[in-house]
């Protein structure tokens, strides 16, 4: 039985086109600048989201570190979403390792920080303030069901921060899911942002990596902060070949995916005890509710793991996750509704 494993798009293996690119790249040493792999990877990434400089990082949460660590100084402030990536998953790191102090509003339903609370959140020059300095913001906001978020909110968030002199980082782990899922180029999601961190081990498929991108001078600073980190890798550029190809051809591809949790929403939705309007479903990612007279979270899991169906439970009460990724096909998605009617009758 081949497992249809729903937990996440990082679980996503490299094509055979990687494993070929990685195995032929050619390396050299990345801390001195010299992997030419990693260079190239490096130009691709900056130029495809608009910006000058790119790094690449062993991962997503250290694209978001280093990218905090170099716009904020000890004692600054970061105001961010309650359900964003940074603030529940990255094991606080801001705060340990920056000093940072995270002020946390709530995320609307779609993701988005709602503008007018952002700007009453920001400190006025008080004593007492910790110095507001940057607004984390997070495309597609994977905890708020995957949603993009719009060229004209990025607009937006734009001007609030350049009204109060901030900074605005995007966690775009997913930013390629957003930008494919609204139809624009990426740059358009970016261009308001200073910087941007994206993954390329997710729904790009590649086995490791994520970049993060903005000015030269930014860029600099990361560097050291991802020295510091231990994330200076040698011949990174093994890694990096498969990041290339991604971003040159498994882009327009994530259509798929989302069409593919159309699918899967839309027949979830139909199913007895489970909470979930397919409608608020854009990219890749689903978030549902079971609120079933009988079954319960643990039931319903091991009962899915019975026929090779993994997916994650986010909160005990009920709440789980489905990601859809490049090794779910449709006819895959179909299987799973068959198993899901059979079990929640
Ligand atoms: N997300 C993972 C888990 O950590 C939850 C997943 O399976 O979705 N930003 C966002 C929006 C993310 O979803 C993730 C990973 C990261 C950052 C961190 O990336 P990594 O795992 O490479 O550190």
């Amino acid at each position: 039985m081949n497992t249809i494993d729903l937990r996440s798009d990082t679980l996503t293996h490299p094509t055979q086109a990687m494993r070929k690119a990685m195995a032929e790249a050619e390396v050299g040493d990345d801390v001195f600048s010299e992997d030419p792999t990693v260079n190239r990877l490096e130009k691709i990434a900056a130029e495809q989201v608009g910006k000058e400089a790119a790094i690449f990082v062993p991962s997503g949460t250290m694209g978001n570190l280093i990218s905090m660590l170099s716009h904020c100084a000890r004692g600054d402030e970061i105001i961010l979403g309650d359900q964003s990536h940074i603030f529940l998953n990255e094991v606080g790191g801001l705060a340990a390792l920056g000093g940072i102090h995270p002020h946390i509003i709530p995320n609307e339903p779609n993701g988005i920080l709602d503008l007018e609370t952002v700007e009453k959140t920001i400190r006025s020059n008080n004593l007492h303030y910790p110095p507001t300095r940057l607004i984390a913001l997070e495309n597609t906001h994977n905890y708020c069901m995957g949603s993009p978020i719009t060229p004209e909110y990025m607009r937006l968030a734009g001007e609030v921060a350049r009204r109060h002199n901030l900074k605005i980082h995007v966690d775009g782990a997913r930013i390629f899911n957003a930008a494919v899922a609204l139809g624009v180029d990426v740059k358009d999601l970016t261009k308001d942002a200073d910087s941007v961190m994206f993954c390329l081990s997710k729904g790009l498929s590649a086995p490791v990596g994520s970049l993060t991108c903005g000015e030269k001078v930014f860029i600099q600073k990361t560097r050291k902060w991802r020295k510091m980190l231990g994330g200076g890798m040698r011949q990174s550029g093994h890694l990096a070949a498969a990041g290339i190809i991604a971003l040159n051809g498994l882009v327009d591809r994530l259509k798929e995916d989302h069409a593919n949790a159309q699918i899967l929403a839309q027949g979830l939705s139909r199913l007895k005890g489970v909470v979930l309007d397919p409608q608020l479903i854009k990219t890749n990612i689903i978030f549902f509710n079971l609120k079933h007279p009988t079954l319960t979270s643990e039931t319903f899991l091991n009962n899915l793991d019975a026929e090779g169906i993994k997916i994650l439970l986010i909160r005990p009460a009920g709440t789980f996750r489905a990601v859809l990724h490049r090794e779910i096909s449709e006819s895959q998605i179909k299987r799973v509704i068959r198993v899901l009617e059979g079990l929640v009758k």
